[in-house]
């Protein structure tokens, strides 16, 4: 898939805000600072489009970029960021939850990992969820250039083991700095979009 055009859209922290009309929508979850808004430039290949920050915690907003008049990637709040009062967590997980769980347009999401940590308890948390809400999935190891082929390889087991991964779920080793992964994760992408299943949002 070609990126030819990539504007930002708004931002939400509510249903309300979420932009109108039926645009297919790609997810990108994980924790604060693992290199969502990183990855998000390196895919449309645009360094300032997601305002990245090596201060964790500071995006608390859902962000909504359009690409190529098609489809939207939705930049999630990062979880996990230790440092804020529990209320604002809270304030976190619910915004994250009810985009998954209710956006009717979402077609897949993927989940960021840091390639060198084992994944948190939240990290499983989050896979769970999305597992339980059957929701295309795919697992991105960020920061792929921090590690040699050898501790790749020997990490890349820690994750599948660490959650379980199913084998429906693709792990792709992702560096926002070398592109690495880049092609992978668009075919992903790709993929999702052209079977553009309608969700079924209705709790059993
Ligand atoms: N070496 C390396 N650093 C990265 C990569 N992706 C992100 N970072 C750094 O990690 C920090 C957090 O990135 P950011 O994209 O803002 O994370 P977010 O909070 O998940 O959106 C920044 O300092 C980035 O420069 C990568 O692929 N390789
Ligand atoms: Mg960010």
């Amino acid at each position: 898939m070609k990126i030819v055009a990539a504007e930002f859209l708004t931002s939400a922290v509510n249903p309300g805000g979420y932009p109108p009309g039926d645009l297919p929508e790609i997810a990108f979850v994980g924790r604060s600072n693992v290199g969502k808004s990183s990855l998000i430039n390196r895919l449309v290949n645009r360094k300032g489009l997601a305002r990245t920050s090596s201060t964790p915690g500071r995006t608390q907003l859902i962000n909504f970029f359009k690409i190529n008049d098609r489809f939207i990637m939705v930049d999630l709040p990062g979880y996990g960021y230790a440092r804020v009062p529990e209320e604002v967590k809270a304030r976190w997980g619910k915004m994250i939850e009810g985009y998954l769980k209710n956006r009717e347009n979402l077609r897949g999401v993927c989940l960021l990992l840091d390639c060198r940590h084992t994944p948190t308890a939240q990290d499983i948390q989050m896979y769970r969820w999305l597992q339980y809400y059957r929701l295309p999935a795919a697992v991105v190891a960020t920061k792929a250039d921090k590690l040699s082929n050898n501790q790749w390889a020997k990490q890349q087991s820690v994750i599948k083991k660490t959650l379980s991964l199913a084998p429906e779920h693709s792990l792709i080793a992702f560096s926002a700095e070398t592109g690495r992964g880049r092609d992978e994760l668009l075919d992903v992408i790709k993929d999702w979009l052209q079977a553009d299943q309608p969700r079924n949002t209705e709790q059993e």
